[in-house]
């Protein structure tokens, strides 16, 4: 036997030994990689929901003036219950869905000539929006469909920086996603289990329970001097006072929620749903669950058609748009990305981060 060879005892003891050392090694680097793993995402979790019970309500109204006639006649509609995001999709919202998919929204992508060779300039082909502007020295009223000088194409005007280059979302992101397309709101909408609601699911779940008010917290504009929703104060488009506290889009919740739990359905930004816009669908409507028209009002012959967007916007003034009330509706081209438009999702399931 070799004197000089280690004993069972001591081979047993430098093992541990060597086991220990390797452990303790190895652990920080564990430890800190625990930490720091990404978290794992669950899309249906990243907007909080309320549950929208099922009921029967009076969608659009006969009492509507001659410069909204798309809101008559109001009819009877009956609509299932189901969940609604509390809020408008927020930029940290949006940008959980960018970041996990890498998804490009339409403003950031130039539009291909061939499907668009009559373009009035190739600028229009570039990635952007349309944004507004303030215009001294114009009668809205006088403005004709398509003639709109308050709005201007915005390269590089997106989701990230929606005021166009050198603009950022830094500071905003509890503000509205801007700057999206139809297709845009979309793609979140899928990512995240959801969908977009149809506009009568939409405007039931503004009344917040209400019946046949003018506004998603009653019947006074102003209930004791206070601004219930951010629209817009002034003379449009020219200047806008902000006497409700913001120029442009507010952080959502800066409002009080209607009786359903859910902010800014009034005003801040206009939502898109699911439905075409038809100006007289309403005379033709189904009662139950109604999906809107085959295909939508085109009134540019674009062969796009538009959406239904509902609730009005921070550009709303009380004399031209008035669009912040409950039973108001407008189109939106369906290819079109603009700083007052934004969405929310619904879903037939609950989601965890339900409450
Ligand atoms: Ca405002
Ligand atoms: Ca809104």
């Amino acid at each position: 036997m070799d004197p000089t060879a280690p004993t069972p005892q001591a081979t047993k003891a430098r093992r541990l030994i060597i086991a220990i050392a390797a452990i303790l090694i190895v652990a920080p680097f564990a430890v800190s990689f625990w930490k720091n793993k990404p978290a794992i995402i669950n899309p249906s979790e990243v907007c909080e929901m309320a549950w929208i019970p099922a009921g029967e309500f009076t969608m659009g109204s006969d009492k509507a003036d001659e410069k909204h006639n798309e809101e008559k006649p109001g009819h009877a509609v009956q609509v299932k219950g189901l969940w609604m995001d509390v809020t408008e999709v927020t930029n940290a919202q949006f940008k959980v869905f960018a970041d996990a998919t890498g998804y490009l929204t339409d403003a950031e992508k130039n539009l291909d000539p061939r499907d668009f060779p009559d373009v009035p300039s190739p600028e229009y082909l570039k990635g952007g929006s349309l944004l507004f502007k303030h215009t001294a020295g114009v009668n809205p009223f006088q403005c004709g469909v398509g003639d709109l000088p308050w709005w201007k194409f915005t390269v590089a005007a997106t989701w990230r920086q929606p005021e166009g280059p050198d603009s950022s979302i830094k500071d905003r992101m509890n503000h509205p996603v801007l700057c999206l397309t139809y297709k845009d709101a979309q793609a979140f909408a899928k990512w995240a289990g959801k969908r977009l609601p149809t506009e009568a699911e939409w405007e039931h779940a503004a009344r917040g329970g209400l019946i046949d008010k003018n506004y998603t917290w009653g019947d006074e504009e102003r209930p004791n001097g206070k601004y219930m929703c951010n629209h817009w104060q002034g003379k449009f488009p020219a200047t806008d006072l902000a006497s409700d506290g913001f120029n442009y889009a507010a952080p959502v919740k800066s409002y009080p929620p209607n009786g359903y739990g859910l902010y800014d359905m009034a005003g801040n930004v206009w939502e898109m749903c699911e439905d075409w816009y038809g100006i007289d669908w309403y005379a033709k409507s189904a009662k139950e669950n109604p999906v809107g028209p085959a295909i939508g009002h085109d009134p540019e012959n674009t062969g796009y058609g538009q959406h239904v967007i509902r609730g009005g916007s921070w550009l709303c003034d009380e004399a031209y748009c008035f669009r912040y009330r409950a039973t108001a509706r407008q189109g939106l081209d369906t290819l079109t990305s603009t700083n007052h438009v934004g969405f929310r999702c619904v879903s037939d399931k609950a989601g965890p981060a339900s409450k």
